[in-house]
């Protein structure tokens, strides 16, 4: 049985966005070439130990650095019209702040330009989670008010670069990811100065606090100075909820998973105040930073879309002993103090994937068309549109694959694929929602953070030695299905040629 209805015929809008998607330090290696400077990730990487599961680096991956003309030739090919990737802070501005590498900045010059000349859209990301490593060392990064001015520096100069040739910018990655041990602030696992756990959880609302202040400064000044033609968001990691029964305390645990991770950003943009929602207000007392009325003034209103990476779904069930939980920073489960679980009561969704560090993925598509609803019709109803950012599933790390042909017949991502564009399209289609675009992770299989290589992504599979990519089934899944639903495509981009110009 459908559980979207039937879709054949129907089409996404005229203007619709998609694509696939990427970020720097996943994809580029040449981690020390042409005058780039480290980031956390670099000092992640080489220097912690256990940081990394099987002890991998982003100094080579996919080498996109050096490859990118192959990889746009087969974007192309296929006829992908949009391609989701992140520019190096520390490849532009080595040091952070200061002075500019050159050779960093001719290298995005020509991204652009050979994109452009394929016919194929960038949505540029400033900062996928590569902090520039000497901020960090100076200043404690996103800690710190300072990182404000040094990010507003960067982008201005990105954006007023690249402005002409772009119409979506993403200013940061998931900021909900701060303090995370596999994301770009990770006081609270390595300075012993945020060792207990009232100190991390500081760590991580003050980072979020100057996230958000950073992305609005940046945002502001598109529009207001610059006068941007585009539009300007940062892009959030969020899941869907839903109660897991009809218990009181299961609807509470609901609002509180989406305050703590989506509110948290969102509230204070699309809400009425300007401010944090009130849940994490009186959970969170004097951890979380207060802002002055004037930076509320600032971050409403920030975002020109609502852009979410809705990989999956959970259940949320109440806990017990709420009371006890919100009122004691040290209590397990502060300050989020809601269940969730993964386990459907009904339903059949696939995953998680064999490598236990993405046991929080399953597919549940069915999930995404709910989501999209809650995100318009509940949560943030003044937002204009939704783009979806990322989503895409993992399948089990190589070891487990008996040979190569087994890795490239990826059917449970094709299945994933499938099922959660069908849901958006009848979230689009018999629901209203204006979904205004979506990009599948990733392009290729490459570093997966704290799983390093191990963990696939991929709709092309790579070769770590040889560098060779080879599409899945999944990526011609992908495509045709946007061949079918997807908004008209350009006449010169057509998805049965497969041949890779020479370059
Ligand atoms: C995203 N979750 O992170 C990141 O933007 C990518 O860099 C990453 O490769 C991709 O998803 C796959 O992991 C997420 O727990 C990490 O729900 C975790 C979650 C969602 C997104």
């Amino acid at each position: 049985p459908s559980y979207v209805g039937n879709l054949s015929g129907e089409h996404l809008p005229a203007d619709f966005i998609w694509g696939v998607a990427s970020s720097a330090y996943q994809i580029e290696g040449a981690a020390k070439d042409e005058g780039k400077g480290p980031s956390i990730w670099d000092f992640l990487s080489h220097r912690v130990a256990k940081q990394v599961a099987d002890n991998t680096t982003g100094d080579v991956v996919a080498s996109h650095y050096y490859l990118y003309k192959q990889d746009i030739a087969r974007m192309k090919a296929v006829g992908i019209p949009e391609f989701g990737f992140s520019i190096s802070w520390p490849r532009i501005f080595p040091f952070g702040s200061g002075p500019i590498n050159p050779e960093g900045v001719a290298h995005y010059d020509d991204v652009f330009a050979e994109l452009v000349k394929n016919g194929i859209k960038p949505s540029p990301v400033l900062f996928h989670w590569d902090t520039p490593l000497e901020l960090f060392n100076s200043y404690g990064a996103w800690s710190d008010a300072k990182i404000v001015d040094d990010f507003f520096n960067y982008a201005v100069f990105i954006i007023q670069r690249y402005d002409h040739l772009v119409d979506t910018w993403f200013t940061i990655n998931e900021p909900q990811y701060c303090n995370w041990q596999y994301s770009y602030y990770p006081f609270g696992t390595y300075l012993p100065l945020y060792n207990n756990v009232t100190q991390g959880i500081k760590a991580r609302f003050t980072c979020g606090h100057y996230t958000l202040l950073a992305h609005a400064k940046v945002a502001k000044w598109y529009h207001e100075e610059f006068k941007g033609q585009g539009k300007i968001s940062f892009k959030n990691s969020g899941n869907y909820f839903e109660a897991n029964s009809t218990a009181p305390a299961d609807a509470v645990s609901v609002q509180r998973n989406y305050d703590f991770v989506l509110g948290w950003f969102n509230y204070p943009v699309w809400g009425p105040s300007g401010d944090y929602p009130q849940t994490l207000k009186d959970t969170l007392g004097d951890i979380l930073p207060a802002f002055t009325e004037a930076e509320k003034a600032l971050v409403k209103g920030s975002c020109d879309f609502f852009a979410i990476d809705p990989y999956t779904g959970y259940y949320a069930f109440g806990i017990p002993d709420l009371e006890a939980c919100t009122s004691n920073s040290s209590y397990p489960g502060y300050p989020e103090c809601a269940g969730s679980a993964s386990t459907a009561p009904d339903g059949f969704p696939i995953g998680p994937s064999a490598d236990p560090a993405v046991s929080w993925l399953y597919s549940t598509p069915v999930g995404l068309r709910k989501f999209l609803n809650a995100i318009k019709k509940t949560l943030f109803p003044t937002v204009p549109s939704i783009m979806v950012t990322e989503f895409g599933f993992a399948e089990p790390f190589e070891s487990q694959m008996p040979n190569l042909n087994a890795a490239l017949w990826d059917l449970r991502r094709a299945d994933y694929y499938q099922g959660y564009l069908d849901s958006m399209l009848a979230a689009v289609v018999e629901d209203g929602i204006p979904v205004s675009g979506a990009l599948g992770w990733a392009i290729f299989d490459n570093f997966e953070w704290g799983s390093g290589t191990n963990v696939r992504f991929g709709m092309q599979y790579l070769n770590y030695t040889d560098l060779t990519r080879t599409p899945k089934t999944s990526l011609f899944t992908f495509v045709n299905w946007f061949t079918s639903h997807g908004p008209n495509m350009a006449s010169d981009q057509t998805n049965d040629d497969w041949t890779i110009p020479a370059s």
